[in-house]
């Protein structure tokens, strides 16, 4: 029985997010039955070494045992109780040890809902309607984050999906990422109408791709000057670039921080947070309404609580950092011995590879323009190898502790095999 075909008579799309659908490498999604520390088993029984890892919240490995403790202890006292538990005060108190920035938070289910909620606020403290955003920057399926670049540059964006009002998305400034100029071009235009700017700090959702020197601080700049808040959407980037998240490397103070997937442990669960004199606009202390059945689930709680308990010693990132170093600068090596055009991007348990001649990428366009059917071919050699990359050039790698030199090691000499059939093939 074909599992795809059978999934699709009753799933739109035969899955729950387009993500996994194989629609970037082309190809029928794998089905999934069990997975365990760096290792994801298929439903026909073979064993993957995971660089998905959920997109992102394995950094423990899949079914780090202390995580499954918490849960199985959680549940006897029952599942959801809509109302507060005191996990969720471990946790919120857990989070601000972390990231210093945060003050105050607010725990939700989904990272859509985390950077839907911080607009909305960001707009009602503000009393401004415009908001700016990134080209090639995902923050969830939220209406006006779900924006394109319109016509010309700087201009007002335009929806990216239909059913989103055009009325809606000409709220939404649209900028290349990295791109300063254009920065301060729109606020000089918009400034005082300007509500917030969201970011990804290091964007992961058009591969990986770092900061220019001086992008991220000019972006704190010139929103304090215009009395506009600044969002850091470190759903991906959170306890995963290291334990205060980007913020903590490039010494950025946000207003408001968008978290999810770790914050989970692998279980529905996020947050946004940020100084106190922000979110107490949030109901019920102010006017800005934001709610949810299911926020603060205890049983997720639990699980990102023993996540975070698990990787607060410095050492684990220290440990994660050198485990994508090798991986990358290895590939790289492989790469050019091969002549293979190849560039390498990583921080802390994050990184990203891509196919292109035109050196490392810095925005939208760049990983765009790279070979795209190079990484398909890439993508699926590995998988033949028994090594499952993220299904999409726009997306980032995930390391956990329990990639081992074993699982490195043995990636690494699938890399060697693939790499040289592919320069082979191109001779
Ligand atoms: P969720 O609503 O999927 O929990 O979070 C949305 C989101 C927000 N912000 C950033 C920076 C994100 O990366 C995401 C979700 N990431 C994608 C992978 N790139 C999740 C995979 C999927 O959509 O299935």
């Amino acid at each position: 029985m074909n599992l795809f075909s059978e999934a699709k008579k009753v799933i739109a799309g035969g899955v729950n997010s387009p993500a996994r659908s194989f629609s970037g490498v082309g190809g029928e999604p794998l089905f999934f039955k069990s997975a365990k520390g760096a290792y994801i088993r298929t439903e026909n029984g073979r064993e993957l070494i995971d660089y998905v890892g959920s997109w992102g919240p394995m950094i423990l490995g899949h079914s780090f045992p202390p995580v499954l403790s918490s849960i199985k202890k959680a549940i006897e006292n029952g599942l959801s109780f809509g109302a507060p538990t005191t996990i969720e005060t471990k946790l919120a108190k857990k989070v601000k040890d972390f990231i210093p920035s945060i003050e105050k938070l607010r725990m939700v289910s989904t990272g859509t809902e985390a950077t839907m909620s911080a607009i909305r606020l960001a707009r009602g403290y503000t009393g401004r309607d415009l908001i700016v955003k990134f080209e090639g920057c995902y923050h969830g399926h939220v209406d006006s984050l779900l924006i394109k670049a319109g016509s010309g540059a700087l201009t007002h964006g335009a929806p990216s999906s239909p059913g989103i009002p055009k009325s809606l998305a000409k709220n939404t400034l649209i900028i290349p990422f990295n791109d300063c100029d254009a920065l301060k071009k729109i606020y000089e235009s918009y400034g005082d109408q300007i509500a917030c700017t969201i970011v990804e700090p290091i964007a992961g959702n058009m591969n990986m791709i770092k900061p220019i020197p001086g992008f991220l601080e000019d972006l704190q700049d010139i929103s304090k000057r215009h009395g506009s808040l600044l969002i850091f959407d470190e759903v991906m980037t959170g306890f995963r670039v290291a334990k205060g998240g980007a913020q903590s490397i490039y010494n950025i103070e946000p207003d408001i921080t968008a978290l999810g997937k770790i914050i989970g442990g692998g279980l529905p669960a996020a947050a946004f947070g940020g100084k106190d004199k922000i979110m107490s606009h949030l109901s019920p202390e102010g006017p800005v309404y934001q709610a949810g059945t299911l926020s603060g689930n205890p049983i997720a709680m639990n699980a990102g609580y023993t996540t975070l308990k698990h990787i607060e010693k410095p050492s684990f990132f220290e440990k994660l950092h050198l485990q994508s170093e090798k991986l990358m600068l290895e590939m790289k090596k492989i790469a050019s011995k091969n002549n293979i055009p190849f560039e390498v991007v990583y921080e802390g348990g994050m990184f990203g590879f891509s196919f292109t001649k035109n050196g490392p990428i810095k925005n939208y366009n760049d990983i765009a323009n790279s070979e795209i059917s190079l990484f398909k071919e890439f993508f699926h050699l590995m998988l033949e190898e028994n090594i499952y990359f993220a299904p999409s050039p726009f997306e980032a790698g995930f390391m956990s502790s329990k990639h081992t030199e074993v699982e490195i090691d043995s990636t690494l000499s699938a890399v060697e095999k693939v790499f040289k059939k592919i320069a082979k093939k191109s001779i």
